[in-house]
């Protein structure tokens, strides 16, 4: 999943894609490099990120939308309002991206009135706020019970289990320790058939663990995205899709399959 922002705050990448052409020639250009699926937001979650209203967030996202139709993968919306999630939906979105897990009041009928699918994210408050002062006494069994309530929720409301991705939330309301603990349980996350996306790309544990800013973190995004489909990520949300796709492929002419390798027999 390649990532396109619409916006001019973005941690990553600095907002450079702000006009709704820029952003669709990148997403092409993702495409180019192998994307299978590309996700459009409008409003930056990083942490301290300015809100954005209704009326801008649609402004951003749909013509990006628009100029896409056709391009050959699903569009993915990451947005957590039920308004623009209808939009999305209308326009063509095939996947609503939502860090809050449909939990905002009417989000949940914006994708039940409709036929695409959804990924759920864990975050612990607000991304405002969030990174202040996370706190877990467990954070895998935490995350894993609430994404599983979530699953729950989602499908008892209609929305069929193979219409649904969950996602740990890497950096939502998480410190360094709670994202290696995170990133070494992820297999436990393989519950209930259920796809599990990653999201590490250029985030802040590997900005700790290299001392590098965003733009400088390729190497190691594209070892923490390896390392998330070692413990059964599915989908994995990166910035550098052909960097990705190179590592990807070699790890398919090895093992021919994702996940661990089979145990060693004498
Ligand atoms: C929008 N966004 C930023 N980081 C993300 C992550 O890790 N997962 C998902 N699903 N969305 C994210």
């Amino acid at each position: 999943m390649g990532v396109v922002n619409v916006t001019p705050d973005s941690f990553s990448d600095g907002g450079q894609f702000g006009s709704a052409d820029a952003a669709a020639a990148y997403a092409r250009r993702l495409i180019e490099e192998g994307a299978d699926i590309l996700d459009i937001g409008g409003e930056s979650t990083r942490p301290g990120a300015a809100p954005v209203s209704v009326d801008e967030e649609r402004r951003r996202v749909l013509p990006v939308l628009e100029r896409l139709a056709g391009c050959g993968v699903p569009l993915s919306v990451d947005t957590r309002k039920p308004e623009v999630m209808r939009h999305a939906i209308s326009a063509g979105a095939a996947l609503i991206n939502d860090v809050s897990a449909l939990e905002e009041p009417r989000a949940l009928q914006a994708v039940t009135a409709s036929t695409v699918a959804v990924c759920l994210m864990h975050k612990q408050g607000e991304p405002q706020t969030m990174q202040q002062n996370p706190h877990y006494d467990d954070v895998v069994r935490e995350v894993r019970e609430y994404l599983e309530r979530r699953v729950r929720a989602v499908e008892a409301a209609g929305i069929a289990r193979d219409r649904i991705v969950i996602d740990p939330g890497f950096g939502f309301g998480k410190d360094f320790e709670h994202n290696l603990a995170l990133l070494r349980g992820l297999r436990s996350l393989s519950f209930l058939g259920v796809p599990v996306l990653a999201g590490l790309s250029r985030k802040a544990m590997l900005g700790r663990l290299t001392g590098k800013g965003p733009a400088d973190r390729v190497h190691a995004s594209v070892a923490a995205a390896l390392l998330a489909i070692a413990e059964g990520a599915s989908i994995v949300r990166v910035h550098d899709v052909a960097a990705t796709r190179d590592a990807i492929a070699v790890w398919w002419a090895v093992r021919g399959t994702i996940g661990p390798a089979p145990a060693q027999t004498e």
